[in-house]
């Protein structure tokens, strides 16, 4: 276990070797790699290092770019010139060997933040991961915290954010340096602010997609499952399972999205004493396809011949067998529609009245 302080002793020591620094978050970063890499920076700048936060992918989430937007967070679109330009590269939010990053796998991190787990060896300079913190911003806050720097409003905003995202309002932690954490940064935090990053306006688009997702859903017993087909953008096949799991009688929500030649996917439950992630990693061929934390797991498989729809068919159907087995569903049960007509609500409410 890394002790509170050791992050800006090191940031301190190193800070002419460090300068200038990348921050690298998760490809389609989400509030806690987004707040996990503003206070980074934040930290870096008060010992003297420069430094520059990029994620691979986009942000398509409209509250976290909303985010962005109200609490100027200074995050940029990866380049692949960065990597030759940054010889140190800062990971939060994830680890080196994760296939949820755009970090190049021939490259030795220098720092590594993090709160979920792996099976794998972490390789870099300074390493500080806490699986029981709940959420990496809890990491970087306890830190500013303890160093007693002066919190602006706009960071404590997106780490009380990151914070309460990533632990679900605290449903998946109990640590109590996280609670205090969260307890001691409120006060500097503008809830008005978060209030309309948590209710952003979305896109015209955005619904269209949402109606594509229910219509393709299938409840078979306690899982629901859609296959949203060609997404403009992978965030909304989580929003989605996150969307489907309130399903009454559902435990599990399974969603896919094609994006370019890449299959992603997610995975949530309600049940507290499984892991997603490792169930998910179960169903892919490569393990590392996957991860997560607690109930939510997501992942990705490229998909080789992806000219051909039924490639894609094919690798939809695989995952969801593979998951309806793992679940030990029943063999006799069969996947039936969620609404049988996009007119049932309809029909059903006049009859009703
Ligand atoms: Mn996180």
């Amino acid at each position: 276990m890394t002790k509170p302080l050791e992050l800006s002793y090191y940031l301190e020591e190193r800070k002419d070797e460090l300068n200038p620094l990348l921050i690298l978050t998760h490809d389609y970063p989400d509030p806690d790699a987004l707040a996990s890499a503003f206070a980074l920076q934040y930290l870096a700048y008060h010992v003297g290092i420069r430094s520059k936060i990029v994620y691979g992918g986009h942000i398509g989430r409209s509250e976290n770019r909303e985010m962005v937007r109200l609490l100027k967070i200074p995050a940029k679109k990866l380049r692949t010139s960065d990597f030759r330009h940054y010889p140190h590269i800062a990971l939060v939010d994830t680890q080196p060997g994760f296939e949820n990053n755009s970090f190049p796998p021939k490259r030795k991190a220098s720092i590594v933040i993090d709160q979920h787990s792996t099976a794998h060896e972490v390789v870099a300079d300074f390493i500080l991961i806490d699986t029981e913190a709940g959420s990496t911003s809890a990491l970087l806050g306890r830190e500013l915290l303890a160093k007693g720097f002066e919190v602006p409003v706009k960071l404590a905003t997106a780490l009380v954010y990151g914070i309460l995202s990533d632990t679900l309002e605290f449903s998946r932690t109990t640590k109590r340096e996280t609670i205090d954490t969260y307890f001691e940064l409120l006060p500097l935090a503008d809830m008005r602010l978060l209030a309309r990053i948590q209710n952003p306006s979305r896109p015209r688009r955005f619904f269209g997609e949402m109606v594509r997702g229910i219509q393709n859903a299938l409840v078979r017993q306690r899982l629901i499952v859609s296959h949203l087909g060609v997404v403009e953008n992978p965030d909304l096949v989580a929003q989605m399972a996150d969307f489907l799991l309130t399903c009454e009688g559902i435990q599990w929500a399974f969603c896919t999205g094609r994006y370019g030649d890449t299959l992603h996917f997610s995975l949530r439950t309600h049940l507290t004493d499984v892991d997603a992630a490792t169930i998910l990693r179960s169903i892919v061929d490569n393990p590392r396809a996957a991860g997560g934390y607690g109930q939510v797991a997501g992942g990705k498989v490229r998909v080789r011949e992806n000219k051909d729809p039924n490639a894609w068919e094919r690798e939809e159907q695989t995952l969801v067998e593979r998951l309806a087995k793992r679940l030990k569903l029943k063999h006799n049960s069969k996947f039936q529609p969620l609404v049988r007509s996009q007119y049932e609500i309809v029909e059903r409410s006049e009859n009703n009245g």
